[in-house]
């Protein structure tokens, strides 16, 4: 995701966290500030670009080597997993953030950075344009600030309390476990959730077919719900997986 789905993941959170928690969490950010978890949300993003950093770039995605959709979609863990890492082994210490997109855990076309589309009239990638494009056109924005994040958060949190998600919720959170071998099988889990949603929508039409097309018309419109979900289910995870590191709950 970019900046503004992940601002909107800290931010909803943030609001599911339990009260030991909030407190360490604000201790080890160094941050007391109302938006704590928002502020630090696009951290890791720009931390891989630093020298000192580059060794986590490969902890945000997992390329699965099940190309090219939509025949078959597929995480095999460890083996999808280079020797350095991947979102699913980095998980135990690492970012939640970025598993809920569900091109962070496709192999083909790098995660669909080399599938090149168009998104109302502008040249960009699949990748790009899930990451951000996709959010930033469903907030009406092309610039997307903290209140945008705040707003989205909000709103999402309204819908995982009363709304839509209110039964989905429970099954986003089913597969946490943080002792032994359990960071990173919960993250498996996680990784074939989104790793689905790539046969099942977003390389669904198959991803050579895809190139050089539109995709702000009617693939915008059907992807809206799922962007939706996926950064509800992040903001959701993100905060279980804190409860459960310093209060021992989910
Ligand atoms: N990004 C950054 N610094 C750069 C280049 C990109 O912080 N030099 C950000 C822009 C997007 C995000 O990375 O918000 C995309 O990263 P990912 O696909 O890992 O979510
Ligand atoms: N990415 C991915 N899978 C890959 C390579 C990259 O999900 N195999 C993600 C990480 C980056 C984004 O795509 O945030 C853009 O990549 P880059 O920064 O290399 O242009
Ligand atoms: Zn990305």
């Amino acid at each position: 995701w970019g900046q503004l789905g992940h601002q909107t993941i800290g931010l909803i959170a943030q609001s599911y966290l339990l009260p030991n928690t909030i407190e360490k969490v604000q201790f080890y950010l160094n941050d007391t500030t109302p938006t704590y978890m928002g502020n630090i949300a696009t951290w890791a993003d720009s931390y891989r670009y630093l020298p000192e950093g580059a060794f986590s770039y490969g902890y945000h995605f997992i390329d699965s080597e099940d190309a090219p959709p939509p025949d078959s979609c597929k995480i095999e863990y460890p083996g999808d997993c280079p020797p350095e890492g991947c979102i699913v082994s980095a998980i135990a210490n690492y970012f939640i953030g970025d598993i809920t997109q569900p091109l962070h855990t496709e192999g083909y076309g790098a995660g669909g950075n080399d599938v090149a589309v168009s998104f109302l009239g502008k040249a960009t990638n699949l990748h790009a344009a899930w990451d951000t494009a996709i959010p930033n056109r469903m907030l009406n924005t092309t610039k997307p600030g903290f209140l945008e994040a705040l707003g989205w958060a909000n709103n999402l949190a309204a819908n995982v309390n009363a709304g839509k998600f209110k039964h989905d919720v429970k099954s986003w959170i089913k597969h946490h476990d943080i002792k032994g071998d359990g960071p990173a099988e919960s993250a498996t889990q996680w990784a074939r959730d989104s790793n689905k949603l790539v046969c099942s929508y977003v390389l669904e039409d198959g991803p050579k077919t895809m190139n050089n097309t539109e995709i702000g018309g009617k693939y915008y419109e059907d992807s809206i719900d799922i962007v939706e979900m996926q950064i509800a289910k992040g903001g959701i995870r993100l905060a279980a997986w804190l409860n459960m590191i310093f209060e021992g709950e989910t």
